[in-house]
């Protein structure tokens, strides 16, 4: 079953049609008791909603945190030890790797998050720019995994690879994080073979693509969720996106326009339009 939010209140689809949602409440869903077992109630219940085709799909977030893990995949330890060499970089992102505990960060507050079909953005006063396509985990506030999305963990590779101390400015600014288009609720672990796809497209062409699975990733989503609830409460629960295992070539960087489409097939596709600029207040 897949859960989206729109403006025109919550949708449940399953088996391709969509059922109203009585919940209006999008943190109380994440808490629920049982969202599984209550969704599927109202499928049972419901007849097929049809103003679901007109309504406008938002990022599937309430009040929750959105953190992230770092350098779970190889590809990422390899991208971040060539970026941040001049700063004396290099072990630091193998250690991180192959320790124990991972690397989790704080990524975005909802009002920093884009939904599907809205933009992303690109800071001012970076010059290389790339999307992160991430498996993210929806946890309730038991920590318990409930579902999943696509996210994109947006970043300034110049901003980080400078130092590794300004990690915080390459990742966290307005719109640097996509979240959706929908949550496919379920706490089964996702089969190593998931495909996790990029595209983006420049101009009408695709100026770069790329795939990977779930089998490269290094860590298990539960002990990611496990770290980041070790000694913190979320009273609405969490966002965890858990790494990107794809990273363009280094002379790739984002430019105003371009099209990020990233698809995770038991999920669905988010797709993004790239700006630079500062946001009003209103978008
Ligand atoms: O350590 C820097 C960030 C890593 C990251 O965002 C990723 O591997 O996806
Ligand atoms: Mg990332």
């Amino acid at each position: 079953m897949k859960l989206y939010k729109t403006n025109n209140g919550n949708y449940v689809e399953d088996g391709g049609k969509p059922f109203r949602v009585p919940e209006f409440n999008w943190d109380a869903l994440v808490a629920h008791e049982n969202l599984g077992g209550y969704l599927r109630s109202v499928v049972e219940a419901g007849r097929p909603a049809t103003d679901f085709a007109s309504a406008k799909i938002l990022a599937p977030i309430g009040s929750q945190e959105v953190w992230a893990a770092g350098v779970t995949y190889f590809r990422s330890r390899s991208a971040r030890i060539a970026e941040s060499k001049d700063a004396g970089g290099g072990d630091f992102y193998d250690r991180v790797y192959t320790a124990e505990r991972p690397e989790l960060f704080f990524k975005a507050t909802p009002s920093r998050v884009a939904g599907p079909g809205s933009n992303v953005r690109i800071r001012a006063d970076a010059k290389w720019s790339v999307p992160e396509p991430e498996l993210t985990l929806l946890i309730n506030p038991r920590g318990q995994i409930i579902g999943y999305t696509v996210g994109n963990d947006m970043s300034s590779r110049d901003i980080e690879g400078e130092n590794p101390l300004y990690l915080p400015q390459a990742k966290v600014y307005d719109r640097s994080c996509a979240l959706g288009p929908c949550i496919l609720v379920s706490s089964d672990p996702l089969p190593a073979t998931t495909p996790i796809r990029i595209e983006i497209v420049r101009g009408g062409h695709v100026a770069f693509s790329g795939a990977t699975t779930l089998a490269e990733l290094k860590r298990a989503p539960a002990d990611l969720a496990a770290y980041l609830f070790r000694e913190n409460m979320f009273p609405f629960g969490a966002f965890l996106m858990t790494g990107t295992g794809i990273v363009p070539p280094d002379d790739f960087t984002l430019a105003p326009g371009d099209k990020v489409r990233i698809t995770i097939d038991p999920i669905g596709t988010l797709e993004n339009d790239v700006v630079q600029g500062r946001l009003s207040p209103a978008n």
